[in-house]
């Protein structure tokens, strides 16, 4: 079934992706985002794509969902750096929850039908043990950036009960996958080793290094966003997105520099703040819905140092 569907942060690492396997569906996607981490370039091309330079906070957003006749949205439009809302909280955080709360005000007065699909994130459980946690496990946000996550979940609960907007809440554990985006104190710590590594510069690790994430390519959270778009049966409810393993950045660390042969060597710096020490996923629940992770991690990150 085609659809007219909204993409916000579509010029995004995954909001591009996203928007290229919707169109290439034969969905009519409306692309909106305001550039601030990407460039035009970045905006896929395809024939089913129209992408409008906009800010997710703009006042008219709603008239901009009817007169598109939009009925399903995809909101990822974010700043993803942790560090950068614990720096800036204030920015982060118009940013990350003003910025829902004006899109959910405007999918209500455009009253429109479809899903909105909300990309949250494991950042919002918070330090627990080293387990795979599961979506019931307490919601405990440590930084400006989770608390904004999970307040714009609990934001998108409220919409879905008071003016029965179905939602789906997608809470993605650490996305990686090749990405032209320039490289920065903010990026990804798969992204910063590998240019650290191609250079010849020593990695630097913050804190022991036993700290451990989940990492799951950016092909298999697309894939999530379709399946949350087309099961019936996944509405009104949150899903963990991840790969179900976990390592730590020691051994991340260790596992890029022997996939290209590198004897760059591996320094250590202070810990950072608002640091999660143990990341892992349950996606038992997810999978019950048919969704499989399919990229390993060792298999995801060849293309880094290939392409
Ligand atoms: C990532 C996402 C965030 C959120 C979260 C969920 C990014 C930029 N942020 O935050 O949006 O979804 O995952 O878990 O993708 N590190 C080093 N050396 C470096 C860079 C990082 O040791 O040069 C460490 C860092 O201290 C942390 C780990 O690597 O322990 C991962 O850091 P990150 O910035 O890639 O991602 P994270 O988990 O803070």
């Amino acid at each position: 079934m085609c659809r007219t569907i909204m993409v916000t942060g579509g010029a995004g690492f995954v909001g591009s992706r996203l928007s290229f396997e919707l169109a290439a569906r034969g969905n009519m996607v409306f692309i909106v985002d305001n550039l601030s981490n990407s460039s035009c370039d970045d905006v896929p091309l395809h024939k089913n794509i129209h992408f409008t330079h906009k800010d997710v906070r703009d006042s008219d957003m709603d008239e901009f969902i009817s007169d598109n006749n939009i009925e399903c949205i995809f909101h990822l439009a974010a700043v993803i750096s942790i560090l950068e809302s614990v720096k800036y909280p204030m920015a982060t955080h118009s940013n990350n929850l003003d910025a829902t709360i004006n899109l959910l005000e405007a999918a209500k007065k455009s009253q429109r039908s479809g899903k909105f699909i909300f990309s949250s994130s494991c950042a919002v459980y918070g330090q627990k043990p080293d387990i795979f946690i599961d979506e019931n496990e307490q919601a405990e946000p440590i930084t400006p950036y989770a608390i904004d996550k999970y307040a714009s979940e609990l934001y998108i609960r409220y919409y879905g009960m008071q003016y029965g907007i179905p939602y789906v809440i997608l809470r993605y554990f650490n996305i990686y996958g090749t990405n032209k985006a320039k490289i920065t104190p903010y990026s990804g710590v798969i992204q910063i080793f590998m240019r650290n590594i191609q250079d010849n510069n020593d990695i630097v690790i913050f804190g022991s290094g036993d700290q451990k994430r989940d990492f799951i390519h950016v092909d298999d959270i697309v894939k999530a966003n379709v399946l949350a778009l087309d099961s019936d049966d996944m509405v009104n409810d949150v899903y963990n997105v991840g790969s179900g393993k976990s390592i730590s950045i020691k051994e991340l660390g260790d596992l890029m520099k022997s996939i290209c042969s590198s004897d760059v060597r591996t320094v250590y710096g202070p810990e950072r703040p608002g640091d999660i020490k143990f990341s892992g996923g349950d996606m038992k629940k997810i999978r019950s819905f048919g969704f499989t992770p399919s990229i390993e991690l060792a298999e995801g990150l060849k293309p880094f140092f290939t392409d």
